[in-house]
């Protein structure tokens, strides 16, 4: 018989997941607080932006393989897909991951398989298994008994964008609490993967997707760093990397008005809360991306010095190009800064959403198209490097002051200077 998959978490992460099961011959239960969007998926609809998702969400509801429900039922294999952000400390808050464990025990049965796929500090797999046989007795991960339960992290690496292919396709690393419930996880995702599935132990797992992230959060903060360098030194940054990453072993990453989404802004913190002494250059990397919306605003506000009474406009407010989501979105944190520097208003357009998210509600912050946006403005502030942007006839921005913190405008001069047309 086909086996039953319990999903907690239905977003980025685990709505993909749940209709790639569903369309791979599991029948998926999917669980989620968000009434509005088990309403939309029972449906057969999205509540969320990801390329093609749509299509297979309603094929898989149509043929009653995913429903979606505010509670959890029993199963064979439980998935946690749900978020793991950060306290105002930087600490790491694992109340969502708690509250999901809490929700699914009593549902578990011997012989079920737990599966953590949120991003997770380590010793988190651990904390699911103390959480469950805290309340439930009857269990045991004790191998060769008879009520044993198996538990595993498994880190999704999905990118956004691409998340249907890459879930299918992308290499996975299992790590289970003992190589009895690596072995049964690794078979799970064997079953549906195209990709290698690599087994390890829980703790390695888990550090190996925060190290993922770090590594790119280390290069980037490298690319952004030089931007600044480069601004100072009246250098093209752009020029810069594409020169230098001829060298056969030399690679550097993008600079742009800082770091975003809710991993890679996110994850590194983990690895400095875990070992703060050992993690100096990762605590930097951080600091650098997250100080870069600053030197953007700095630049603004340099520029607006030169005119009088100058008309913003900022084009972009997801995280990275061709998507709508806002999380960490360093677009949002100066737009929101600008309003609260400036007075008049400022012109905002970001073709992926339909309004603005509660916290940019102001008065100051009109939300308009595209076209009327650069129309209004004396400065461009291009933050996000959508191919709708790039597409925009360049002479439409004549006459205007471009701030370009993602270099589409590939000009041979700085990226965070004054583009006069
Ligand atoms: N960025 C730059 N310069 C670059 C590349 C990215 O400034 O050269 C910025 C983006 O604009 C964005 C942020 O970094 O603000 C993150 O974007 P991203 O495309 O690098 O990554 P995410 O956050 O969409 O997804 C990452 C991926 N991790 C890695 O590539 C190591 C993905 O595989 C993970 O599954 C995902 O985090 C996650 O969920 O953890």
């Amino acid at each position: 018989m086909d086996k039953k998959v319990c999903i907690s978490g239905l977003g980025y992460i685990g709505l993909p997941t749940a209709a790639v099961l569903a369309n791979n011959g599991f029948f998926v239960h999917g669980v989620d607080v968000n009434e509005k969007a088990i309403n939309l998926i029972n449906n057969g609809q999205i509540h969320i932006y990801e390329p093609d998702l749509e299509n297979v969400v309603q094929k898989v509801v149509s043929e009653g393989r995913l429903k979606a429900d505010n509670n959890p039922e029993k199963a064979d294999i439980f998935i946690l897909a749900v978020p793991t952000p950060f306290k105002d400390d930087h600490k790491p808050d694992l109340a969502y991951v708690e509250s999901a464990t809490k929700s699914i025990i009593p549902y578990l049965e011997p012989g079920n398989l737990i599966i953590l796929e949120s991003t997770s500090p380590v010793g988190t797999t651990e904390k699911i298994v103390e959480w469950i046989l805290n309340e439930r007795t009857d269990l045991s991960v004790d191998e060769n008994k008879s009520n044993q339960i198996f538990v595993s992290h498994c880190p999704e690496r999905v990118l956004p964008g691409k998340i249907l292919k890459e879930l299918i396709e992308n290499d996975r690393i299992v790590g289970g609490i003992n190589k009895i419930s690596t072995q049964k996880t690794a078979e799970f995702y064997e079953s549906f993967v195209d990709g290698k599935v690599l087994q390890t132990n829980a703790k390695t797992a888990e550090l190996s997707k925060l190290t993922e992230n770090s590594f790119r959060d280390v290069n980037i903060a490298f690319a952004n760093e030089l931007s600044m360098i480069c601004d100072d030194l009246n250098i093209d940054v752009w020029e810069l990397i594409k020169l230098a990453n001829h060298h056969p072993r030399v690679n550097i990453l993008q600079p742009g008005p800082g770091v975003g989404g809710h991993c890679i802004a996110v994850d590194p913190w983990f690895i400095v809360d875990a070992a703060p002494e050992r993690s100096q250059l990762i605590h930097t990397a951080r600091k650098v991306n997250d100080d870069k919306p600053n030197f953007v605003i700095e630049k603004v506000i340099e520029t607006s010095r030169r005119i009088e009474n100058p008309t913003i406009a900022c084009l972009g407010l997801s995280f990275k190009a061709n998507i709508d989501d806002l999380r960490e979105s360093p677009a949002v944190d100066i737009v929101n800064k600008l309003s609260l520097i400036y007075e008049q208003p400022i012109y905002v357009a970001e073709p992926h959403i339909e309004s603005l998210p509660l916290n940019m509600q102001k008065t100051n912050i009109i939300y308009t198209n595209t076209e009327e946006a650069i129309n209004k403005a004396d400065i461009v502030v291009l933050l996000v490097d959508h191919e709708y942007f790039k597409a925009i006839d360049k002479e439409t921005f004549f006459n205007k002051v471009i701030i370009d913190t993602k270099g589409i405008f590939n000009k041979k001069e700085q990226p965070l200077q004054f583009l006069n047309y």
